[in-house]
């Protein structure tokens, strides 16, 4: 899953894909380096961000979107409104962060529209879910959320093999959270249901290579994570750099395979 940010504030590229032309020829390039697919976001959910208005968002990424027709496209929003346009415009999945508890009401544009649906955890909301991310186990509570969450949006009618479960790495946990989470992603996996994880460019990765005040990762780095993931069960990866991370893990998975033939 190639990242594309319509937004002027996204950690690692904010402002990079800001006019439609770049952001299309950006997912477009993805898609030809082999991106399975391209989420399109038009709100910065990095620690400290504030949410856009409804009307800002929904101009960031439809445009966008409406350009895209033919290829595979993700909506990563938690709006039923801009979700609602974007499947209208051909996106096939929706990505969103708060697990359809921002709006519980996109719970229906997906479950009628028989689009892809990530669930991912969060502790708090992105404003302030950095100050203190606190958990007993943080492996079995995002696992025991997104089991929570993954009955609610069946119960909404959502078909469950259209979901996917993301821990939210960076989403209101430590640096060592988030590496706990990732080197324990064997449970998550073990909920049943593939696993999408988003470590690229996280400041957990600049952290450990760079020291504490470092924010943004490598893509080197984030290669390597993405891989350790893999190994761990993840199947679906969130990620910048395409081109690195489709070669990293096509060699991961001839390694598992044993063999080079798919
Ligand atoms: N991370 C970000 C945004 N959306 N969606 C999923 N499913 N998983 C993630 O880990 C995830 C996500 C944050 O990264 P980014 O989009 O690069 O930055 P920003 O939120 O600042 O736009």
């Amino acid at each position: 899953m190639g990242i594309v940010n319509v937004t002027p504030d996204s950690f690692s590229d904010g402002g990079v894909h800001l006019s439609v032309p770049d952001a299309v020829a950006a997912a477009r390039a993805m898609v030809s380096a082999g991106a399975g697919i391209v989420d399109i976001g038009g709100e910065s959910t990095r620690p400290g961000a504030d949410p856009v208005a409804l009307e800002e968002e929904l101009g960031r990424v439809l445009p966008v979107v409406a350009e895209l027709e033919g290829l595979s496209v993700s909506v990563d929003t938690s709006r039923a409104e801009v979700a609602r346009q974007a499947v209208a415009l051909g996106a096939s999945m929706v990505n969103d962060v708060t697990a359809l508890r921002r709006e519980p009401e996109l719970a229906e544009v997906v479950a009628e529209s028989g689009t892809d649906l990530c669930l991912m955890h969060m502790q708090g909301e992105p404003r302030t879910m950095q100050a203190s991310p606190h958990y007993e186990d943080v492996v079995s509570e995002v696992a025991a959320f997104l089991e929570e969450r993954l009955r609610f949006a069946v119960d909404e009618g959502i078909a469950e093999e259209r979901i996917c479960l993301d821990p939210g790495i960076g989403f209101g946990k430590t640096a060592d959270q988030n590496l706990e989470l990732l080197r324990r992603l064997d449970r998550i996996a073990a909920i049943g249901r593939p696993v999408l994880v988003g470590v690229s460019r996280k400041s957990t990765l600049a952290r450990i290579v760079e020291g504490p005040d470092a924010r943004v990762g490598s893509d080197a780095a984030s290669v390597v994570a993405a891989v350790a993931a893999f190994d761990r069960g993840a199947t679906l990866f969130r990620v910048h750099d395409v081109p690195a991370h489709v070669e990293a893990l096509a060699v991961a998975a001839a390694i598992e395979r044993g063999t080079v033939t798919r």
